[in-house]
């Protein structure tokens, strides 16, 4: 690998520098002071495991969260202490998003017992303000405090944007540690405003410090930094206890990139001259990480083949959901429901002329049969994505993050808009 040309010192803080790349304008290097601040032996060890630990844990998180389709500014790993991001001018905010009451939250409201549940979560934000120990505020005085970073007046809009994209990122990491049967307590982040698309990303990092984890749901079985804090005394026994909780947590955060359930689309198409259609559903199922495969066959012209093929795919075990491609009459959605347990989704390529008639071959059904019916081919395979997002984390990411994208997208347009009009 190149080696990156270091350039200026553009902020340091308590754990962390910000340099400039001098070949990469708009990125920058963040790099964590854990290493240099370091000055005997055995305390650059314990620091360096730590390091390490946060690295994993930060590297793991933005990688699931980018994958997800979530703007961040991490761009890679570049060190075992130091990553590459996109420049951005940080929002000096900490937004704070809880499912379950506990810690400061209890204090704030008495009453309140420890365990409550937040359905929707809690949304709070903190004005980052060391001096003043970090108040909290509310969105009103966000909106008075009229922040500019990187030429973008905070106001409405973007403060809407930061708090449905906390929601959306806590549903995220909190669906992710679901499969390690931990429950996602509360987190908090930061934004940052893209220097150069004036976009607001979600920046800084995501490590130990900005979460509480509870196996089982369990708060005596806490993974996070709360077990340091609780400390009644600093006994080697104890520290050794709260290495290894940070050691559980990054072995498993590498464990929430992997595929849970790995399921498949097939396409059944009656000809191939519906080849187009068929297409663009294989390329969605892919943007969502789905294997689809494509077949012909007519269920008026060879059921025998039809049948055949459906046994194929139900013979191995791999979770299948069918989509039925077939122009005029649509024998083959219903031919396939009638005679599968797993999911069909019929999606007919209809055409200006008839497509008013053709679609009731869809719609209208035998009884006994389960089948849906979508009209574009983007929209089964969306359907197909939130039957396996059921098992499969990875995929409901997603269609998460495709979800939120797509307010964010609406809110942005609105502005644009508004701004041209006046
Ligand atoms: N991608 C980025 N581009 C520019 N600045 C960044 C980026 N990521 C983080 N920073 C900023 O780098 C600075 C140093 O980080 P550090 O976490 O060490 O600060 P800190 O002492 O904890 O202070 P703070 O309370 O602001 O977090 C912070 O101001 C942080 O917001
Ligand atoms: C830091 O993260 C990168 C990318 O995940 C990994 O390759 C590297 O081994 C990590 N370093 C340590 C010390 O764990
Ligand atoms: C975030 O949005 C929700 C829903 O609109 C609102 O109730 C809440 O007050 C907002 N939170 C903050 C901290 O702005
Ligand atoms: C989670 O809990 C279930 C039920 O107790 C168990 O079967 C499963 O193995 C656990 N998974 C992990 C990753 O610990
Ligand atoms: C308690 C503890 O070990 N906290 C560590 C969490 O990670 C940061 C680095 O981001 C360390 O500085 C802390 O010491
Ligand atoms: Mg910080």
């Amino acid at each position: 690998e190149a080696a990156l040309k270091i350039g200026q010192k553009l902020n340091e803080g308590k754990t962390k520098q910000i340099f400039e790349l001098v070949d990469q304008p708009g990125l920058v290097l963040v790099q964590s002071k854990d290493q240099i601040t370091a000055g005997n032996a055995v305390r650059k060890d314990q620091m360096e495991g730590k390091a390490a630990i946060a690295n994993k844990t930060t590297s793991c998180v933005f990688k699931l969260l980018q994958e997800s389709g979530i703007k961040t500014a991490f761009v890679k790993q570049h060190s075992d202490t130091a990553f590459i991001a996109t420049h951005c001018e940080m929002i000096p905010i900490e937004w704070v998003c809880r499912r379950v009451a506990t810690g400061s939250f209890l204090k704030r409201n008495p009453g309140v017992k420890e365990g409550y549940r937040f359905t929707p979560l809690k949304m709070e934000m903190f004005f980052k303000d060391d001096a003043n120990n970090d108040p909290q505020w509310s969105e009103e005085q966000l909106l008075e405090s009229k922040f500019c970073l990187a030429g973008l007046t905070i106001s409405q809009c973007e403060v809407d944007i930061m708090n449905r994209s906390t929601v959306a990122i806590f549903e995220i990491l909190e669906k992710a540690w679901a499969t390690q049967n931990c429950t996602l307590v509360d987190m908090k982040i930061e934004f940052g405003v893209n220097v150069k698309t004036q976009e607001i990303v979600l920046a800084d990092v995501i490590d130990n410090d900005s979460w509480r984890l509870w196996p089982a749901g369990d708060r005596s079985q806490q993974k996070d930094k709360q077990v340091y804090r609780d400390l009644k005394e600093v006994t080697p026994e104890a520290m050794q206890m709260v290495k290894r909780n940070f050691e559980w947590v990054s072995e498993r955060v590498k464990l929430l990139l992997e595929p849970q359930a790995s399921g498949r689309v097939v396409v059944l198409m009656g000809s191939t001259s519906d080849m187009a259609h068929c297409e663009k559903i294989r390329k969605a199922c892919t943007s969502y990480g789905i294997m689809c495969i494509l077949r012909v066959t007519s269920a008026h012209k060879g059921p025998d083949e039809t049948l055949r093929i459906k046994a194929e795919y139900e013979g191995d075990g791999v979770p299948t959901v069918f989509v039925a491609v077939a122009g005029r009459s649509n024998g083959l959605g219903p031919v396939m429901s009638g005679n599968t347990a797993y999911p069909v989704i019929n999606c007919p390529p209809l055409t200006p002329d008839w497509g008013a008639q053709d679609v009731w071959s869809s719609l209208r059904m035998p009884s006994g049969l389960g089948c849906s019916t979508v009209l574009s081919p983007d929209a089964a395979a969306q359907f197909a994505a939130q039957i396996f997002g059921l098992t499969d984390h990875l995929v409901w990411c997603k269609l998460r993050a495709s979800m939120l994208n797509t307010w964010v997208s609406l809110k942005l347009a609105d502005k644009k808009l508004q701004a041209c009009s006046l």
